[in-house]
């Protein structure tokens, strides 16, 4: 066979390609085979999960209540799965994610394995040929990502880490073997959400936990506790109550901003609200406060001097204490990491924190890390170090659209989307969580986003359309929004993922406008809009 007969004959063909079996690749391929479609996905994992497969850290679990985070889409399913916590573990939630496959009967059309190294847009053919690390390739009419807004993991760019002889682990990437603590010398650099899930943890078993903090964020109590059959009942009796309160909330979790302002209260009632926040569980301290905290700083300052005066409580060191509160930014102005007896860690004799504003790390040695004052020697690295957002899973897949045009480079200066779901230039691209759609509570977004891209193929299918393309003057519209939905927001002045920095990604160091917050029910209406419309802001053909 001539090399070009020999690779068709090796490529298989599908009306759609999935990239990704986590939450939104399950539930897009049970959607477009009611459709009647051929539907590949294709997993780099060796398991469905996403997220839930990757993150198997020690202590990794929801922030957003279970029962607000399991899909809705199936009465039969949210009748016979019972979640055991208030904020199930990664143990619990990848089961869940194993059983949803199981249910549907999903593997049969998922080849694990299988991690996408290059995508690339045919125009005469209309469509998209997809390349595998093994060198496999396929060919789809439609490419579907459902890659994740936090799933390429990153590494601290410091020097000498492939020197360190012991153990290390990023979070993201956790080995599934048990990996034991017990006596060991652990470092952990990080302290966003996952690294304080790790950090309370490990500080558990550790011989000796040192945490190497850079930054420190504004922790809350989660709050979190088992969940008795009978409470597991009455949940299932209120789910319609549930996802419909989701439906209305501003970022799709159960909390919903307090109408009043911070100031309209007396200085009691104040007091008394923020206590009251603080006792419950999840979220609602952060997006369940005072309606102006995010957007007014005298009234950010009011809720992040409450939680200072917290940690100097649960803290006894008042040195230690300090360190731990955040002095660059507000509280709410970056992701709220939900803790469980985080601060008190830091009392315990085998827990040690060093504040690398003060004391930089200079290098990674064979045996440990060394600072600017000194060495400390370490069995295991852990890295907390967090992930290249948003954008990362889609700049590691060489994806060339119309002309060869190179996604990565396309949106080098920032992300240009159409409500996130397409990029012009790159026909029959459709992405789960792209850019700029709402996020919030996930699994909300993941539903409403794989209906609205179903809903898409669908008409184009009853149409006998083949080709849908957002134009520029779409996207230029949608970034409109985007921007003056974000307008005012106290976090636009901070440095995180939120405003697409990571320190440890070339060209991301300086903030851009890299995601959308406004509120998800104004999201949805939006892209419902398109859809009633005929969706006549695509170009379809
Ligand atoms: P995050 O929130 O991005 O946190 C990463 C942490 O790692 C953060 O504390 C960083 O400090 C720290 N970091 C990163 N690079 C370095 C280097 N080079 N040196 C020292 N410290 C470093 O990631 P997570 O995984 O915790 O959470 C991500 C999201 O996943 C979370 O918001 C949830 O929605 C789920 P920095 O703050 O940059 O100074």
């Amino acid at each position: 066979m001539t090399p070009a007969a020999e690779a068709s004959a090796n490529t298989a063909d599908f009306d759609a390609i999935i990239i990704g079996a986590g939450m939104s690749g399950l539930y897009q391929l049970l959607r477009l085979r009611e459709l009647g479609l051929s539907v590949r996905v294709l997993e780099a994992g060796t398991e469905v999960g996403g997220t839930w497969y990757w993150n198997r850290y020690p202590g990794a679990r929801f922030d957003s209540e279970s029962y607000s985070y399991g899909y809705s889409f199936s009465k039969e399913l949210l009748v016979e799965w019972s979640w055991s916590e208030h904020f199930s573990p990664q143990p619990e939630t990848l089961r869940y994610l194993n059983h949803v496959a199981d249910r549907f009967d999903l593997r049969r059309d998922i080849e694990f394995g299988a991690r996408v190294k290059t995508a690339a847009w045919d125009e005469a053919a209309r469509r998209w040929t997809v390349t595998l690390e093994n060198g496999r390739r396929l060919t789809g009419r439609f490419l579907i990502t459902a890659i994740g807004a936090l799933s390429a993991p990153t590494l601290p760019r410091i020097p000498g880490r492939e020197s360190f002889r012991g153990e290390s682990h990023h979070t993201a990437e956790w080995p599934k073997e048990e990996v034991r603590f017990e006596g060991k010398r652990v470092a952990v650099i990080g302290t966003g959400a996952s690294g304080v899930q790790t950090i309370q943890e490990v500080a558990k078993t550790a011989g000796h936990l040192t945490v190497f903090q850079r930054t420190p964020n504004w922790c809350a109590p989660l709050h979190n506790d088992k969940i008795g059959e009978a409470e597991m009942q009455a949940i299932r009796a209120r789910y319609d109550e549930i996802f419909a309160r989701c439906a209305e909330t501003f970022a799709c979790f159960l909390h919903t901003p307090d109408p009043r302002k911070t100031f309209e209260v007396s200085d009691a009632e104040r007091e008394a609200v923020f206590e009251k926040l603080y006792a419950e569980r999840g979220f609602g301290i952060w997006v369940g406060n005072f309606s102006d905290i995010l957007t007014d700083k005298r009234a950010n300052a009011a809720i992040s001097d409450f939680v200072a005066r917290k940690i100097r409580a649960r803290v006894k060191d008042p040195a230690v204490a300090e360190k731990l509160i955040p002095k660059n930014h507000g509280f709410g102005t970056r992701r709220v990491p939900l803790e469980t007896r985080y601060y008190e860690v830091y009392n315990q004799p085998n827990v040690e924190l060093v504040d690398l504003t003060e004391t930089p790390i200079e290098r990674i040695t064979e045996t440990g890390i060394r600072t600017s004052a000194r060495d400390h020697a370490f069995d295991m690295i852990i890295y907390a170090t967090g992930f290249d957002a948003l954008t990362g899973a889609f700049d590691r897949i060489d994806i060339r659209g119309s002309g060869g045009r190179s996604l990565k480079q396309h949106w080098s200066g920032g992300a240009a989307t159409f409500l996130g779901f397409q990029s012009a230039g790159f026909p029959n691209l459709l992405m789960l969580l792209g850019p700029h759609t709402a996020l919030g509570n996930i699994p909300r977004s993941i539903e409403y986003c794989v209906d609205w891209v179903t809903g898409l193929i669908g008409f184009m299918q009853a149409r006998g359309l083949s080709r849908a393309e957002a134009p520029v003057t779409s996207v230029e519209d949608w970034m409109r929004t985007v921007r003056e939905s974000s307008a005012g927001l106290l976090a636009n002045e901070v440095s995180s993922w939120f405003t697409g920095v990571n320190t440890n990604v070339e060209g991301k160091g300086s903030r851009i406008l890299a995601r959308y917050s406004g509120s998800a029910p104004a999201f949805r209406q939006r892209a419902d809009e398109v859809a009633a419309q005929g969706y006549r802001e695509l170009d379809l053909g």
